[in-house]
């Protein structure tokens, strides 16, 4: 069968199936794009003199890297002229980004996370970038912090894209989670994987231990029984997968199960949490929802919480369902 290019999957959308408007089309191409041009920044490594520390730090009090602050520039300028946003937010950035006046606006908020595990970029690990839709609400023309603290419920589309030994765009536009890989000969996405499914049922955990003291209880309990085994509760041997990317994380979930998880530690309880909402948890908990499994933080959905701000932590535990429902029924019995 011929491939299926990005372009023409989402037209598909559009037209055949009018899940999307032509607006929202525009920005997924433009998006993805913008990931082309990072994924050839990254594969520079070295020889792209970007590496390393850009010697400022963001409003999360993290070192910013040079990729960082470099994959911030390239979504910027490739989102701000189209007419398509009202406004951009970031990791990177302590505010929103207005449109400049110069260019129109259109009826999407734009929010990201340029490049999410930065950490690993210079031991060459798995990188990625992943990015949220929102409507502007109606009659908002200057969107401020406010206009992006909607429900992650709210989100018309989410995505993201892994920089890994081949470069990965995921995509959901609500109706199913659609894989695309970059043909860098060609240089366009071709849908490589059309309605994933997480599988329900998984043996493969990750989390990062080293912060195992902090935990709470119900997360003790639940990690404890998976690391007990076969002769423990649950009666089977677990695995266990760390990469400290979120990206390259979920995207091993999405493709063979498995339940990741960044709970609330004493390192991370007075910020909420290690994660963000707006541009790390709800994206990712859209999409591994419409794959079928589920996205909570210990308590309730993810897709539920109203953001308080725009860099808002919170704890996140998402993956194949049965077992983000096992640890949320801990937490809820604790
Ligand atoms: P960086 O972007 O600062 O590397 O953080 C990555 C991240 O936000 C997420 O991608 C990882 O799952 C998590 O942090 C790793 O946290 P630890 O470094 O505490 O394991």
């Amino acid at each position: 069968m011929k491939p299926v290019s990005l372009s023409r999957f989402l037209i598909e959308e559009q037209r055949d199936k009018a899940q999307i408007r032509p607006d929202l089309r525009l920005l997924i191409e433009v998006v993805a794009r913008a990931c082309k041009s990072i994924s050839i920044a990254v594969g520079k490594g070295a020889l792209g003199g970007v590496l390393g520390d850009a010697g400022a730090t963001n409003i999360q009090g993290e070192a910013q890297k040079k990729l960082d602050v470099l994959s911030n520039e390239i979504l910027l300028e490739a989102n701000e002229w189209g007419g398509h946003l009202a406004a951009i937010a970031s990791e990177e950035m302590d505010d929103p980004h207005p449109i400049p006046h110069r260019y129109p606006k259109g009826e999407y908020l734009l929010v990201f996370d340029p490049l999410d595990g930065s950490s690993n970029i210079d031991v060459n690990v798995s990188v990625g970038t992943i990015f949220s839709v929102l409507r502007c609400p109606e009659g908002v023309t200057e969107p401020t912090e406010a206009a992006f603290l909607q429900p992650g419920a709210q989100q018309v589309a989410a995505g993201y894209c892994v920089y890994g030994p081949s470069t990965i765009l995921v995509l959901t536009l609500g109706d199913g989670v659609n894989v695309f890989t970059l043909d860098r000969e060609v240089g366009s996405f071709v849908l490589t994987r059309r309605g994933v499914r997480i599988p329900e049922e998984t043996s493969e955990f990750a989390i990062n231990a080293s912060n195992q003291r902090h935990w709470e209880a119900p997360v003790q309990r639940y990690v404890a029984e998976l690391t007990a085994g076969k002769t423990g509760p649950r009666g089977r041997d677990f695995n266990m997968r760390w990469v400290a990317s979120m990206v390259a994380d979920v995207h091993r979930i999405l493709t063979r199960g498995g339940i990741f998880m960044y709970p609330v530690d004493a390192k991370c309880r007075d910020k909420g949490g290690r994660l963000r909402l707006l541009y790390e948890a709800n994206p990712m908990a859209l999409i591994v929802e419409q794959a079928g499994g589920a996205a909570t933080d210990g308590h309730g959905r993810l897709l539920d919480r109203t953001p308080r701000g725009l860099h808002e932590r919170v704890p996140v535990f998402l993956g194949s369902r049965q077992e983000v429902e096992r640890v949320t029924a801990y937490h809820r019995e604790a």
